[in-house]
């Protein structure tokens, strides 16, 4: 007041007001006053982008509020804070997700409508930000939403990737990858905190010297340093005012740095080492399951997460506290090995930068970390080479050697001195060349250990990691995967979010359990009406997407059978394919057969470096030329790959699908997320009991779901005893027919050629028993075939489908990591409360 401030006009900028109201007539004018005053356009001459930006900027500003209640109210008093470490988020498209969740949809659609724009056409201009390759980068994403939603303050922590997961083309059915420049219009999301940067060394030596105490000490004197600087993305929750923050980081050249080189007269020295650093977070390396131990990706993983440690530890020691308490302010989670570096970072500025002994750091460090396992695939278990790992982080293997010399000591009376049993814990592997695993420090390091999916759990103790299972049974624990209803009904499929509601209200969307509501309408011939018009609608308007970006026709009334995934061995679109062949053949064989019409939609990248995975793009795209145009098919068949699968077109694709491939050798996918995105949005699926396969069948119950193949441990057995491809293509004449056309060249113009390598696998040596389920799963299409032609009880099923997956909403497995792992607590924020 004595400075002449009006208490009510400070509260002003806080509350909603004339200029971050939700209401319509405010929107409108925002969006107006952003065009002219941010892109400094008006109307006439403002371009689509331009009503993007201004819309987008309009939507910040109510999240911005939000965003700043949040941190006010997480400072008022101490709470524990989730901490996600992970190399990857796909997010996809933030526009419409943040209208949901601000609850303001409807009023932009209509201020957008006054503006004579549409909002749907704004909606598709956004390039999504594609810093993942697949399901554990989207799981991050859903994770962070969920957190959100359910008001607990969280940090999720990661890399800026000036280029993500490469955009994918079709040229003559083969893939071809181009760079995903998704800055190039600028990003109305991000806020970059310039002031808000951490110096990251990289490379150099180790000097030994004993300090006055005469305490022993390493001083690393590092190649090179770079600088990361923070660029906060907001992640509002559903219907709350939480606003959690996405720091990513982008690593730049630190101005010290080029300083000392221009002075000293190297001009291309400097150049070129600033180029070395701003290379640090160039491209995400597109691999997906597979490791190639290339000495960038180390550096990167050491970056964002030294960064990330060097900025938690500042955030703890703000708030007044002890650096040994640090475990009382930050939960850790490790997202799959990638950030789990992060044990011997933490050790190191315990140790050498706060001056902590041994003992004390490691009691702060084994109670801060917690490890999420996404793969059993040995392929995709990272190790890294000794000398790799020391040329770019000699301090951190000192570390990581000290810590395995204490914990075998301490591991090896436990084990009676074992030595297959010793080899198999330590931190480092021998061979021609020494190694570190990841996995291995992961474990010893965390507090928590749990896998995503039951049956993927119960495979990482019997398997990969039975001697830790051993050694710390309390240690392990399950966290079924979930995704975020929010974005994979309510955003993606609207015509059935209403109809859901109308008959059970819009609770669901928070308590996905809610959807059991559905079940009481299964056999209401009018509900059941309603709902395969929704899907017809849907399917409709993917039928005309096909078109636009394919050329093919598709009938909207055929069976769409969809498998959308990364494309991979393990996940079997071959066994796909050979089901569409086979298909195929019986047609030709008996042109009137009395088949249910079916459009077979594939979409997924390949690693650019998987020479099989590129192949079997090339063989879909070349059965699909061959089906789509043969007149003796009469378009009952149609196989498409939709190019570039992404968030975006992810949205697009769910809703339409009637059946959800789920058919990867069982015990190889430890859980999936598409599987239930799919299920959510009522297609059944014919699956392996693989992942959380196994948990869907159980909840939507096994009458509804299409089980074929061999089960995990049917499949251990079998590879044990020696796989044996040759013998089932011989005993299988439909099999052999589809083998002998593809090596013969028949879908490949006679070149028989180009599928020789895919061909040899199958024949000879591949470790995805292909084969030995071919005809479980073809007796199964056929089920599946008869069921379809049963209008009542598809739509029944399909319902069933849908109101059963409550359970597998990202909701309920955040709950589970708060509860189980975390010990944190929901803190609801108020906009005006303080
Ligand atoms: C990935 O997306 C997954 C595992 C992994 O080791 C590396 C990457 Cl990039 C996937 C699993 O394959 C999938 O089964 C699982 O649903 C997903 O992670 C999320 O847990």
């Amino acid at each position: 007041e004595d400075r002449g401030l009006d208490q009510n006009e400070v509260q002003n900028v806080l509350v909603e007001d004339a200029r971050t109201g939700l209401t319509v007539e405010t929107l409108k004018k925002a969006i107006q006053n952003n065009l002219f005053y941010v892109q400094g356009k008006y109307p006439e001459i403002a371009t689509r982008n331009d009503y993007y930006m201004a819309l987008a900027y309009a939507v910040r500003d109510r999240i911005l509020q939000r965003w700043v209640a949040s941190v006010k109210q997480y400072l008022q008093e101490k709470h524990r804070i989730v901490s996600y470490l992970s190399a990857e988020y796909l997010l996809g498209p933030h526009l419409a997700n943040n209208l949901i969740n601000l609850g303001i949809y409807k009023e932009t659609e209509q201020a957008t409508k006054e503006l004579g724009i549409s909002l749907d056409w704004l909606i598709e201009k956004e390039v999504e930000p594609g810093l993942g390759n697949g399901g554990l980068g989207r799981l991050a994403a859903c994770y962070m939403d969920s957190l959100a939603t359910l008001e607990v303050p969280a940090i999720g922590y990661g890399i800026r990737y000036q280029f993500g997961i490469f955009e994918q083309d079709i040229r003559d059915g083969w893939q071809v990858e181009d760079t995903d420049n998704w800055l190039r219009r600028g990003n109305p999301w991000e806020i970059a905190r310039r002031e808000l940067s951490y110096d990251v060394k990289l490379g150099g030596y180790l000097q030994h010297y004993t300090d006055r105490d005469g305490k022993f000490r390493s001083k690393w004197i590092p190649e090179l340093t770079v600088k990361g600087v923070a660029y906060d993305t907001p992640i509002l929750g559903y219907k709350v005012n939480t606003t959690n923050t996405l720091r990513l980081w982008k690593s730049e050249a630190p101005r010290s740095f080029d300083f000392q080189s221009f002075n000293a007269g190297d001009y291309n020295f400097a150049v070129n080492q600033k180029i070395v650093c701003e290379n640090l977070s160039k491209v995400l390396y597109p691999n997906d399951e597979t490791l190639n131990g290339k000495k960038l990706r180390l550096q990167q993983q050491y970056f964002f997460v030294s960064c990330s440690l060097q900025d938690m530890i500042g955030i703890h020691l703000r708030q007044g506290e002890k650096i040994e308490d640090f475990q009382s302010t930050f939960s850790v989670q490790l997202n799959d090995t990638h950030p789990a570096v992060a044990i011997a970072e933490m050790m190191r500025l315990l140790l050498d930068e706060h001056d902590l002994d041994w003992s004390t750091a490691w009691r702060v460090t084994s109670r801060t970390f917690a490890y999420t396992n996404h793969t059993l695939l040995p392929e995709a278990l990272e190790k890294w080479d000794l000398e790799l790992f020391q040329s770019v982080l000699p301090r951190h293997l000192e570390i990581i050697y000290e810590i395995n010399r204490r914990f075998l000591d301490e591991v090896t009376v436990r084990v009676y001195g074992d030595p297959e049993k010793i080899r198999s814990l330590s931190l480092i592997g021998e061979g021609p060349r020494k190694y570190i695993k990841m996995a291995n420090l992961a474990c010893v390091g965390s507090y928590a250990i749990n896998g995503v999916a039951a049956l993927h759990t119960e495979l990482l103790k019997k398997t990969v990691l039975k001697d830790f299972y051993a050694l710390y049974p309390e240690k392990f624990s399950n966290k079924t995967n979930g995704v975020t209803p929010r974005r994979w009904m309510v955003l993606s499929n609207p015509k059935l979010t209403e109809l859901i509601s109308s008959k059970i209200g819009d609770g669901w969307i928070k308590h996905l359990e809610e959807l059991s509501g559905l079940e009481k309408f299964a056999d209401d011939p009018d509900f059941q009406k309603q709902w395969m018009d929704v899907k017809l609608e849907m399917k409709k308007n993917l039928a005309r997407k096909i078109k636009n970006r394919t050329g093919i026709d598709v009938n909207p009334e055929s069976m769409f059978d969809i498998q959308v995934k990364r494309i991979h061995e393990y996940k079997r679109q071959h066994l796909n394919i050979l089901h569409v062949i086979t298909l195929y053949n019986r047609i030709k064989q008996n042109p009137e057969i009395d088949i249910v019409p079916r459009t077979f939609v594939f979409a997924g990248k390949a690693a650019p470096g998987y020479k099989l995975a590129k192949l079997m793009i090339k063989l879909i795209n070349s059965v699909g030329d061959i089906v789509n145009n043969d007149p003796d098919v009469k378009d009952r068949l149609k196989v498409v790959f939709y190019p570039n699968y992404n968030v975006t077109n992810a949205q697009k694709i769910y809703p339409a699908a009637d059946l959800s491939e789920q058919i990867s050798t069982a015990g190889k996918e430890a859980s999936g997320t598409g599987n239930m995105k799919l299920s959510m949005n009522g297609a059944l699926t014919i699956g392996t009991l693989d992942g959380a396969n196994v948990e869907i069948r159980e909840c939507v119950g096994e009458e509804n779901f299409f089980l074929f193949g061999l089960t995990a441990e049917e499949v251990a057995r079998i590879k044990s005893e020696g796989y044996n491809p040759y013998g089932y293509y011989q005993n299988n004449a439909e099999l052999k027919l589809a083998m002998d056309q593809i090596s013969s060249g028949y879908f490949s113009h006679l070149d028989d050629t180009v599928f020789k390598d895919l061909v040899k696998s199958l024949l000879y040596d591949d470790q995805f028993l292909l084969f030995a389920d071919y005809q479980s799963y073809i007796e199964c299409q056929d089920k599946v075939d008869v069921a379809y032609r049963d209008k009542v009880k598809w739509a029944k099923m399909s319902i069933l489908n849908t109101a059963r997956m409550g359970k597998f909403s990202s909701d309920r497995s955040i709950q589970e990591y708060c509860e189980d792992i975390w010990k944190v607590k929901s803190v609801p924020v108020s906009l005006n409360g303080n």
